[in-house]
This record gives C-alpha cells, sequence and structure tokens, in this order.
C-alpha cells in the first residue's frame, strides 16, 4: 500500500479530531457499561458492544465512536467483555445474554473466527444481526475492516525494515494465539518478509492482551533471543507492555519496539527512544463506522451484499465490498515528529 501525502493527511485529520473528543471510559468489570441516547428518530435499536476485552485503550476509543454515533441516531449502546484477556471462551457467554436480552445488534470484535460461530448463529436465528469490527469471525452480516491485512502488513514491514536496516533478528509479540486479525496480519508479514532474507523471525509469542502476560512474554523473548534487535507487537496492549518492559531493562537503547499502538500510551516511549515508530488507525471512527452500518443493516437500507451503500454521519458514504467488508481507510505512522499532536488512547 502507498502511503500518499494525501492520504496521511486525511488520515491524520481524522486522527486530530479523536484527540479533540472525550473518550467514555468502560467499566473493569464483566457487567458493562451502558449509554443510552435520545437523539434521532427511528424505533428503539440496542446494541450490544463486544470488544476483545476491557480496559484496553483501544477499545475504549471504539466504544466512544460508537457511542457518539449511537447518540446521533437514537440508539443505546451497551458494552460488555472479558476483563481482562482477550479469549474467546467468556465472549460466547456475552453473545448468549446478548441474545436472551434480544438486541438489535452485537458489534463484536472477535478473539476467534470460528469459536464463536455457535453463538453468533445462535443470535442470528433470532433476528439479531452481527456486525464485526477490528477482528472477523467466519459467521457474521458485515466485518466492518480498519484497514486491509495487506495495507496492515505492509506498514508492520515497512517499519521493520527501517528499524532493522534490513537485517537482524526480530521477534513478534501477538494477542491472543486464536485472534483472527493478528493471525491474518503476521501470515501477510511472513511472506513480506520473504523479500529480505537477512532478518530473521525468530519467534511468536502472545500475551493475550494482557497488560502483564505481555510484558512477562517480552521478558521471557529477550532472555531467550538476547539479540533481537527490534520487537513488533501488532496489539495496543502488547506493544506498551514490551515497550515498558525494554525502557526499563538493560535492553533500552539495544533493541527497538514497533507494531499497532495507540499515540496516548506508546507516547513515553517514542520520547525516550524505546519505540522509533508504531502505526495504528482511527479506532474511534471505527466504532462510529461500526454503529452506522449496523443501522442501515437494521433499517434494512443495506442486506450486506457487494455494491450495497449506506450513510454514516460525519464520515459519508460507504459501500459494502467483497465478502461483506467494508474497509474504513488507511494506517497512520507515529514517530517523534507528529506524537506530540496526538492525546488519545
Ligand atoms: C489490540 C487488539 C485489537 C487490535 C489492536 C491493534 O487493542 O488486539 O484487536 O486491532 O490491538
Amino acid at each position: 500500500m502507498k502511503f500518499t501525502k494525501p492520504a496521511i493527511a486525511l488520515v491524520a485529520g481524522a486522527l486530530l479530531l479523536a484527540g479533540c473528543s472525550t473518550p467514555s471510559t468502560p467499566t473493569n468489570s464483566a457487567a458493562g457499561s451502558e449509554s443510552a441516547s435520545s437523539g434521532g428518530e427511528g424505533t428503539a435499536l440496542t446494541i450490544t458492544m463486544l470488544p476483545k476485552n476491557l480496559g484496553n485503550p483501544y477499545f475504549d476509543q471504539s466504544t466512544a465512536g460508537a457511542e457518539a454515533a449511537a447518540a446521533e441516531i437514537g440508539a443505546t449502546v451497551t458494552q460488555v467483555g472479558p476483563t481482562t484477556e482477550g479469549v474467546a471462551d467468556s465472549q460466547v457467554e456475552f453473545i448468549q445474554a446478548a441474545t436472551q436480552q434480544k438486541v438489535s445488534a452485537i458489534e463484536l470484535s472477535a478473539n476467534d473466527a470460528d469459536a464463536l460461530c455457535d453463538s453468533v448463529k445462535a443470535a442470528q436465528a433470532e433476528g439479531i444481526k452481527v456486525v464485526t469490527f477490528d477482528s472477523d469471525t467466519n459467521c457474521r452480516d458485515l466485518f466492518i475492516n480498519q484497514v486491509s491485512v495487506d495495507g496492515v502488513a505492509t506498514s508492520l514491514y515497512e517499519m521493520i525494515d527501517d528499524q532493522t536496516g534490513g537485517s537482524g533478528e526480530i521477534a513478534i509479540l501477538s494477542a491472543g494465539a486464536n485472534a483472527t486479525n493478528q493471525n491474518a496480519w503476521i501470515e501477510a508479514l511472513k511472506v513480506k518478509l520473504e523479500a529480505s532474507p537477512d532478518i530473521k523471525l525468530d519467534d511468536v509469542v502472545y500475551g493475550d492482551d494482557a497488560d502483564q502476560k505481555s510484558f512477562d512474554e517480552t521478558k521471557a523473548l529477550l532472555a531467550k533471543y538476547p539479540k533481537l534487535k527490534v520487537i513488533v507487537a501488532p496489539t495496543t496492549v502488547g506493544i506498551t507492555a514490551a515497550a515498558r518492559y525494554v525502557s526499563e531493562s538493560d535492553f533500552k537503547g539495544k533493541v527497538l519496539v514497533t507494531g499497532l499502538g495507540t499515540p496516548g500510551s506508546m507516547k513515553p516511549y517514542i520520547e525516550d527512544g524505546t519505540s522509533k515508530e508504531f502505526a495504528l488507525w482511527n479506532p474511534e471512527d471505527l466504532g462510529y463506522l461500526t454503529t452506522y452500518a449496523v443501522k442501515a443493516l437494521v433499517d434494512g437500507t443495506i442486506t450486506g451484499a457487494e455494491g450495497d451503500t449506506f450513510e454514516a454521519g460525519r464520515l459519508g458514504s460507504y459501500t459494502v465490498g467483497a465478502d461483506g467488508e467494508v474497509p474504513l481507510g488507511a494506517a497512520f505512522k507515529f514517530n517523534a515528529e507528529n506524537i506530540g499532536d496526538f492525546n488519545w488512547g
């Protein structure tokens, strides 16, 4: 994917806008938090928002976006989810609970492509629309995809190539071992790395989007592979935990941490040199777009077929692509030159 200046400017503008808003703070319990709105018209649209886990600054942003859209369309968003680790088992319970509550729709970032499908299909059988965002399943009505898999893998590859200087050992610290999005990005990255035979991928380890586990996995990685040049964490929780470990250890100044992160949590590590550059998209826009897509599905404006179009408030018009995917946009790279412009996450 090319990172043209207009595209970067566009994404940067959207990110700056997101930085001006006040993100909601989800509860840190499995009970969930509710945001009701009296704005807009139409029937009572009730949405269960089920991220991979709670207490994750990335999902704080996507939920804030969902709530902003809900306020505009008169919907209710209730966030629920696993309290710590991003794993599939507990997501099943939340899907079953939402099904019993007969909500209109579930917005889901899946910790597994297949393990949730029995519960998702049971929800759909009750007429509930299931729209994935961020991380897909093999059973849903629509997937709101932040950036194409190739787009994410290209950004990761470019940063690795730059930060290793084209040779040396790297390792990946991922989220859950079955996370659909991370696994797709890692597979695409491995293909790109074939073009750089002097870059050696030593290992892929999993922190489950849990801070302590990600910290411990980073420590273990560096004990096992002390010559690592770059740790690549394509997860906002993982990258921050990895950067914290490196910045407090003797590896500071020797190992760079890159991947996908939120600017707020990574700012200290850009400033102290532990991270030279990392990337992300706008998770608030992702939640916002997802909620407008849900409205269009429930209204019957779209069915999820390729070519269907719908309006998404301040983001404008969107078209459903192949395989029921709606792409949000491009990734953006954060570094010392621009990190001061962002304060969210
Ligand atoms: C974490 C989650 C999420 C991913 C981001 C980059 O917050 O794993 O799924 O998209 O990182």
